[in-house]
């Protein structure tokens, strides 16, 4: 059985490079950005390079684990010991990832399938990293878009299409999770068609094959008569559908840098894809900037992908995914070329940031107490270092503060990440509220706009609509899915911030939502703020029972007894709009008295634990949240009440002014 298997799969490898080196040139070659004469093209039928792409959670690394094991390249034991964090998986290696459950950073697997060695790609699915995926696709040449079978296809799915066919892929569908109880099959690969559809695809394009697969069993099928029992249809895809690199291996070398990763031994190392010629460890290569410039260099070291890692090697041919060691500076979109004949390829773009924070040192009354790393110069380095990896991410001085740095994002979640991970490392620092970032188009001042959807019980449909009403979103398309109803809308990102935990709230948890960037559009006028105020602490010491449970009426508590606060430390949230100082550290005072009542026991309520995330959300202009590595608190930026009053004395009698 595994003879004739290995004999087909050779076979189909021939009869695949015959008919791929018609097909490529047709929709294929003019993705190759090589200025060679076509005819000198050849298939590398020895390689096929594939992207996983999805909306967020719809299995992508857990079906690239189990092509992993079924590879046959691994003993179990070996994955075993590999596999970890919240959904056991292999492939989600680093710790945010694993606590979190979701995919950060894209990672490029390696192996083989008979004589075929196969680039397989996992990339996030969370809007914050669709400038990586929109990367990772150019390094690939086909790629499988993965939907849920019961979920159907979501905000990402359309994004992550979207960009696929920008690159002239032909994505081949897998409906994956077919396993589920309310799998809904056919409903979905028709959803998958009109969205196909709707995003202009041509009619072979539309002629998409099609994939059942339950990724955590690790089964699929090319068809729902047949019972899946293995991944090898998918294997059998990947050789029968993904086109070879159709390439010119005599070419002068063009190489473009696609991502970039980091190593404190080696500095900067830039991963791409080969598009022309071939590129030599030693080599002297010119390096083509973006901006026009052009640098010489040596390849100190080359390496490709092999099986979970890299392995070191002496030559590399265009088609393939390399990282490349001892290029300065290097950066996304660069072109490593020739020395003599050397052209840069079309340059790429970099998303642009969209959301705005403060990052400052850490001056609250508790600074040091269990951060290793504080100030600001330390902040300032730690900050400009992560800039030597974390393309999308933006750092520059703040014009109004001299010890204020703005840094921008993609997203909350990207900035939430990189604040996470600094605390991790003995980091403490202070965070303003997320900002989103203007645009002037035409003198107009122009936001992001979100492409929300939103499923919610019927019954709790209104909360919903009044919600996403008041943040200015409109509705674009609603219908019914099963027991739920599913709503579509365009909303400023700016109403984003904090919806989430307000949803949730409004509709006792039953909501999900997803959203993901839309456009940019006019300015749609003022969103409100928070409506609750919050409660002050006007002492710096320990939180008492006492004082808690007199205060628990008038709003819900950040803290419990015996913690920690200080003064200007915001420690709960006040039931009426207006900001609420109050003593925390009350002691009851002691009295030789004896009343009925005293021994009435009150219960004190848990507190209501702030992430980081939800605390970023919740935040005023006039608050910060201080970050450490044992503690998130939010407080005012003026500690002392005093000052905050004269502060907002001072804005009133200028807005009196103006
Ligand atoms: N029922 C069912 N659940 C699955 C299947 N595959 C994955 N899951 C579950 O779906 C969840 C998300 O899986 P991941 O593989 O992390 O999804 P992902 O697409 O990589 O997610 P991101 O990388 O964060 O975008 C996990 O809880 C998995 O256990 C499947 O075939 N059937
Ligand atoms: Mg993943």
């Amino acid at each position: 059985m595994k003879k004739s298997r290995r004999g087909e799969n050779s076979w189909q490898i021939f009869t695949v490079a015959i008919s791929l080196i018609s097909y490529n040139a047709r929709w294929h070659g003019s993705r190759e950005p090589s200025r060679s004469p076509s005819f000198m093209k050849s298939t590398r039928a020895d390689l096929r390079n594939v992207a996983i792409i999805a909306h967020v959670d719809h299995g992508k690394t857990t079906l690239v684990d189990n092509m992993l094991r079924q590879s046959g390249l691994f003993r179990r034991e070996e994955l075993d010991k590999l596999a970890g964090g919240q959904h056991g998986l292999i492939v989600d290696s680093n710790p945010l990832e694993r606590e979190r459950g979701i995919t950060i950073l894209a990672k490029n697997i390696a192996f083989k399938i008979g004589n075929v060695k196969v680039n397989l790609i996992d990339t996030p699915g969370h809007a914050d990293f669709g400038g990586e995926v929109e990367r990772v696709l150019k390094m690939a040449d086909g790629c499988f878009l993965l939907v849920d079978a019961a979920e159907g296809p979501l905000p990402q799915t359309r994004f992550v299409l979207r960009k696929a066919f920008d690159c002239g892929l032909k994505p081949i569908v897998v409906i994956n999770k077919i396993d589920r109880q309310d799998a809904r099959i056919t409903d979905v690969h028709n959803a998958i068609f009109d969205l196909f559809v709707e995003l202009g695809a041509d009619d072979a394009a539309l002629d998409f094959p099609t994939i059942y697969a339950a990724g955590r069993q690790g089964i699929a099928t090319l068809d729902l008569a047949t019972p899946a029992t293995d991944l090898q249809p998918l294997y059998k895809t990947v050789l029968d559908k993904v086109p070879a690199p159709v390439v010119d291996l005599d070419a002068p070398l063009q190489m473009q840098v696609m991502s970039i990763d980091y190593s404190d031994y080696v500095g900067r190392i830039g991963i791409g894809r080969i598009f022309a010629g071939k590129i030599r460890k030693g080599q002297r290569i010119a390096l083509l900037k973006r901006d026009g410039k052009r640098v010489e260099a040596n390849i100190k070291q080359l390496f490709e992908f092999d099986r979970l890692g890299r392995s070191e090697c002496e030559e590399l041919s265009a088609g393939d995914i390399a990282a490349v060691v001892g290029l300065e500076g290097v950066d996304i979109g660069d072109t490593i070329a020739d020395l003599e004949k050397g052209e840069a390829l079309p340059p790429i773009s970099v998303d642009e940031p969209t959301l705005d924070m403060v990052f400052r040192v850490n001056d609250s009354p508790f600074v040091g107490r269990s951060g290793t790393y504080v100030t600001s110069r330390q902040v300032r380095d730690r900050l400009f270092h992560e800039l030597e990896s974390n393309v999308a991410m933006r750092v520059k001085p703040n014009p109004e503060k001299a010890d204020e740095l703005i840094v921008s994002g993609r997203g909350l979640l990207h900035l939430s990440i990189l604040i996470e991970t600094m605390r991790r490392e003995g980091y403490e620092l202070s965070v303003g509220k997320p900002r989103v970032i203007t645009r002037q188009v035409n003198g107009a001042m122009h936001e992001p706009i979100e492409y929300l959807v939103i499923e919610v019980p019927p019954s709790a449909l209104g909360a919903v609509m009044e919600l996403v009403g008041s943040r200015r979103g409109e509705c674009v398309k609603m219908d019914a899915r099963g027991d739920m109803t599913h709503a579509e809308f365009t909303i400023p990102a700016r109403g984003l911030i904090g919806l989430r935990t307000r949803l949730l709230n409004a509709t006792q948890g039953q909501a999900i939502m997803h959203h993901n960037f839309y456009d940019y559009q006019p300015y749609k006028g003022a969103i409100p703020a928070r409506i609750n105020g919050v409660m002050i602490s006007t002492e710096t010491g320990k939180a008492t029972s006492y004082a808690i449970e007199g205060l628990q009426d008038r709003g819900t508590l950040f803290v419990g007894p015996m913690e920690d606060v200080y003064e200007g430390q915001v420690v709960g949230e006040h039931c009426r709009d207006n900001d609420l100082p109050v003593n925390i550290c009350r002691e009851k005072k002691l009295t030789n008295v004896r009343s009925a009542t005293s021994e009435i026991k009150t219960t004190i309520k848990a507190p209501r634990t702030m992430t980081l995330e939800i605390a970023l959300e919740y935040i005023e202009e006039d608050e910060f949240v201080e970050v450490t590595p044992e503690a998130i608190r939010m407080r005012k930026i003026l500690l002392k009440e005093a000052d905050r009053r004269k502060f907002d004395r001072a804005q009133r009698n200028r807005y009196d002014r103006n």
